[in-house]
């Protein structure tokens, strides 16, 4: 007999005996999307964070092929630091097991894994979208796909702002994933407060959110996600201008250095917080611990009985 089961970290498993609320928690932003050594810092502050509001997190990766919910330190430590750790989609979940691979989760594994496990919140930093140019390279992140099957509520600052923005919300539309600003009705882009689009809805509270995730539930129709859109304050974000300076270069860094596929990503995260001296990551890491502490109130909200 073969064990792949999916492990649950000891915390974890003792918080979904009792019932009490969890937080689903992506390792890729620890492995892929911050530099070393701030990640590993950054990757214990937003455990904190959860527990902090009065939720669990759980942190999801892969060990040595087993997949893991709810990482503790020692393992957290290890995907933050080890060399070679695989980025993860869904796709690549079986493989590397099987392969008995460390692996960091993207926000379309960690959501379908959280799912499988029964969390229903979940907090990252930005969702992926499609790209610019997608047109001809078709490069749109599986995290969309994913999330269009995936009944969670992903807490994010809206799609990366290296991404298409619109055109991901035409996807996300197409694909039956629901979109809400929190406290806005404005999409967010990342490290910029407002990304240029205006979304359907506007929720206000964790209570709102919980009452989604209900009637979701009653109504047992469709199984996409929610996307929680939570914008940083506007004195919070990053000079727009810079912003603008950076991605352009950004951009023609990538296209010089025919840098393709999932090495994207990184590779403009890493540019940002290196060309802007370390002012993406202090907006990145914010945005990160505020979705988190959104997450974990909602969490609680979902976890109280509805009066
Ligand atoms: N949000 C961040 N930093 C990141 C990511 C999200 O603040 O590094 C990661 C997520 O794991 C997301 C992934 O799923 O980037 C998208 O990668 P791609 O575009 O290759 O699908
Ligand atoms: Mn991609």
């Amino acid at each position: 007999m073969t064990d792949f089961a999916i492990r649950y970290g000891e915390h974890v498993t003792r918080a979904r005996r009792d019932g009490r609320p969890v937080v689903a928690l992506e390792s890729t932003i620890i492995s892929h999307g911050l530099p070393h050594p701030d990640n590993l810092r950054v990757a214990h502050e937003i455990e904190q964070t959860v527990r902090d509001q009065g939720a669990t997190p759980a942190t999801i990766g892969m060990i040595g092929g087993e997949l893991v919910v709810g990482l503790d330190d020692a393992q957290i430590e290890h995907l933050a630091l080890a060399e070679g750790v695989a980025k993860l989609s869904v796709r690549d979940l079986a493989v590397a097991a099987a392969r008995r691979a460390d692996g960091a989760t993207t926000v379309a594994a960690t959501s379908a894994v959280a799912a499988a496990a029964g969390i229903g919140v979940f907090a990252t930093g930005g969702l992926g979208g499609v790209h610019r140019e997608a047109n001809l390279t078709f490069d749109e992140s599986a995290d969309l796909t994913t999330l269009a099957g995936t009944p969670i509520v992903v807490v994010c600052a809206g799609v990366k702002s290296i991404l298409d923005v619109g055109a991901t919300l035409e996807r996300l539309e197409t694909l039956g994933v629901a979109v809400a600003g929190y406290g806005t009705k404005r999409f967010p882009g990342f490290f910029i407060t407002d990304g240029g689009f205006d979304v359907d809805w506007g929720l206000d509270s964790p209570e709102q959110v919980a009452d989604v995730i209900r009637a979701r539930a009653d109504h047992n129709v469709g199984a996409g996600a929610l996307i929680l859109a939570n914008p940083l304050p506007v004195d919070q974000q990053l000079d727009p201008d810079l912003h603008d300076r950076t991605l352009a270069e950004g951009l023609s860094l990538l296209a010089r250095g025919g840098i393709t596929g999932k090495a994207v990503t990184p590779f403009l995260l890493s540019h940002f917080h290196e060309s802007t001296e370390g002012q993406s990551l202090e907006v990145n890491v914010r945005i990160i611990l505020r979705n988190a502490e959104l997450a974990a109130k909602i969490a609680v909200a979902a976890a109280t009985p509805a009066t």
